[in-house]
């Protein structure tokens, strides 16, 4: 994919593409540029210099920075950097640009991660341009009021205030946990990225989640109803599906269907993983399940 990224870097700008993204379609849902039913996925290219510019659409996003360390992103005046491994939100309506101006300058890509087909079955997107190609930061404003502990109460829905979730400091407490706990025998050690607002998902259609794979093989096979986005962030393996064997590494791209029981082989070391699925938006409808078998068939 990155070859392909890289040449749409030659040959869109980011005016004409306003974001310059490759759509990581499905093939088994053709024509409906959905990774799975309810969601999006996406690689962007922010070249230096360039501004992807400010508008707000009622779709959620977050984004998985995978290569590159000089791009940010504004979200409603809060400029945050996006660095490899971070994660980065944009709750409904708020405003967001990226740009890339540090020093040194590269290419920076990421994964977006959207609700896109979610909201259009409920018929409800809404997208508006800012007036400014880039947003003014504000370095006191919303994010600072929350990271003083206080509420502000100007948003008219209440929405995640956190914008970044660093990587450095989620790996770091990850490990922590894991030299504590026993992992769970297929999804390894866990945890979930969360809204600091609600102690639930970090969207309210799309729940993600930073993983550590022990080394070795599955001790039995899992499924669940959110159809995952599964994105190796370091460590490489290879994960049993449907009956095929899906090898992986760094900044791969996978797709685990609803309900299809699946395994990893995880090689030497230990692998983080990061995942993405719509389990927020079906734990509150009450449709979400999940299964542990601790034989092997099927995967
Ligand atoms: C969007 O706003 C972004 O802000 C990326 O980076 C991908 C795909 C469809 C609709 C809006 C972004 C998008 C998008």
């Amino acid at each position: 994919m990155r070859e392909h990224l890289m040449r749409a870097g030659e040959l869109i700008s980011v005016e004409e593409a306003e974001r310059r993204v490759l759509i990581l379609e499905n093939p088994a849902l053709a024509g409906t540029s959905s990774i799975t039913r309810t969601l999006y996925a996406g690689l962007q290219l922010v070249r230096p210099g360039e501004v992807a510019p400010a508008h707000r659409h009622t779709q959620s996003a977050l984004r998985l920075i995978l290569e590159g360390e000089s791009a940010y992103s504004t979200v409603d005046g809060d400029k945050t950097p996006m660095r490899f491994g971070d994660v980065v939100v944009t709750p409904p309506w708020s405003w967001h640009d990226h740009g890339n101006d540090g020093a040194p300058a590269e290419d920076t890509i990421w994964l977006d991660a959207l609700d896109i087909p979610t909201v259009g079955f409920y018929d409800a997107s809404f997208m508006e341009n800012h007036p400014d190609r880039a947003q003014k930061p504000e370095p006191d404003g919303r994010a600072a009021l929350w990271a003083a502990g206080l509420r502000p109460l100007d948003r008219p829905q209440p929405a995640n205030p956190v914008t970044s979730y660093p990587y450095a400091a989620a790996l770091k407490r990850l490990e922590q946990y894991a030299a504590r706990q026993a992992p769970h025998p297929v999804r390894g050690w866990e945890a979930e990225y969360t809204d600091p607002s609600t102690g639930g998902p970090i969207l309210k259609t799309i729940s993600a989640f930073l993983s550590l794979l022990p080394a070795g093989p599955s001790r039995g096979t899992y499924r669940s109803t959110d159809a995952t986005v599964f994105v190796p962030v370091e460590g490489t393996g290879a994960t049993t599906v449907g009956g095929e064997v899906f090898e992986w590494g760094p900044r791969d791209v996978l797709v685990l269907p609803a309900w299809v029981p699946y395994a990893h082989e995880v090689d030497d070391g230990a692998a983080v993983v990061f995942s993405y699925s719509d389990r927020a938006a079906q734990t509150a409808l009450g449709l979400w399940r999940e299964a542990f078998d601790t034989t092997r068939h099927g995967a």
